[in-house]
């Protein structure tokens, strides 16, 4: 343990805080790298003690909780951390077994990464048309709490077995006649022999806070949440240049993804022409690039945008 690190207070009250923010993000899995990644775009230098409960901000009064993924509500609830950065099948998931407990946590922003859903799958055979089909099936899961509303709304009643791990062998071994878990590529249903049938739920990670937060730690937030969203759109935009026929400017306005009011400037020399350059906040496909150049655009130049502030 280094100094900085030794110096961190791990006061479970915020009031009788020392000053600094503090995020729980998952240590090890599939969200900790993008969690890391973000906060470190959003110019936060991190000491790296990736082993250790804790990682300190230099640059920013932020200290990191490196924790299970599942802990994280129980981190914010406790007050030991402020916000957290988190897979929503899991926060909902707490949310649905433990109402009282995890209500008052708030979703406050999509990050746009961990993408998956949470699915209903059968084998294949299963003749399977509609979630009545699963009336008195046995269903394994290790998402009970989101299955048992599911299927509560659809008024079906269906065992449920809960599993922490391999659910999609369940069907193989006589568990259950289908299963209840995450899919990203579908990869893992098809090599056991399952079909994926309804998404129950559409899932990314996203930042979550309490609603228990001093002022001081709120004007860090805010500021803390204001660079997040800067490098969200940053990622998700691009800097479009690209010359335009005088006459196609209304045609070419068009086309362009996302833009409003792009910057139209004269070309040295040319009386017929124009150099059009725009922010556009969503991604510039090649046929959208194909578009613009049938439209009478030319030299168009895509860029990525490394930083954005409004
Ligand atoms: O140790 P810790 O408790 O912190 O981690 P964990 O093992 O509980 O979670 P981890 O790291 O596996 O996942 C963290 C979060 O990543 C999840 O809560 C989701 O929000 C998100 N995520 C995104 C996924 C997937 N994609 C995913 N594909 N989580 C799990 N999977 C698993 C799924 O359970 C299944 O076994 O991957 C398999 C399916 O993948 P495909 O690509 O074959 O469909
Ligand atoms: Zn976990």
């Amino acid at each position: 343990m280094n100094n900085a690190q030794q110096t961190i207070s791990l006061s479970a009250n915020p009031m009788n805080g020392d000053g600094r923010l503090k995020i729980a993000i998952q240590k090890s899995g599939r969200l900790s790298e993008k969690s890391v990644n973000l906060l470190e775009k959003a110019g936060i230098s991190l000491l790296k003690s990736r082993d250790q409960l804790l990682c300190r901000a230099h640059n920013f009064p932020l200290d990191v909780f490196l924790v299970r993924d599942d802990d994280i509500p129980a981190f914010l609830t406790t007050n030991v951390c402020q916000v957290g950065i988190i897979g929503q099948n899991t926060l909902l998931e707490k949310q649905a077994l433990f109402p009282e407990k995890y209500a008052d946590l708030e979703q406050v922003q999509n990050l746009g990464f961990g993408r998956c859903r949470l699915s209903i799958a059968t084998p294949t055979g299963f003749d399977y048309s509609s979630v009545e089909t699963l009336a008195g099936k046995t269903i394994a899961t290790s998402y009970r709490g989101l299955l048992a509303k599911f299927l509560a709304e659809k008024n079906v009643i269906a065992d449920i077995v809960t599993m922490e791990g391999a659910v999609e062998v369940a069907p193989r071994t006589h568990l259950a006649d289908a299963i209840c878990d995450l899919v990203s590529t579908g990869n893992t249903l098809v090599s056991n022999g399952l079909m994926e049938q309804e998404a129950i739920l559409e899932s990314q990670a996203v930042m979550i806070k309490t609603d228990q937060m001093a002022d001081d730690l709120s004007a860090i937030y805010h500021k803390l949440m204001s660079r997040i969203r800067a490098v969200l759109r940053a990622d998700n935009s691009r800097y479009i240049m690209l010359n335009s026929p005088i006459e196609a400017l209304d045609a070419i306005k068009a086309v362009l993804p996302g833009s409003a009011s792009p910057t139209v400037m004269p070309l040295q020399g040319r009386d017929d022409m124009v150099a059009v350059h725009a922010v556009c906040d969503e991604e510039v496909f090649w046929t959208t690039m194909e578009d613009l150049q049938n439209t009478g655009a030319s030299s168009i130049l895509i860029m990525p945008i490394e930083k954005m502030l409004d």
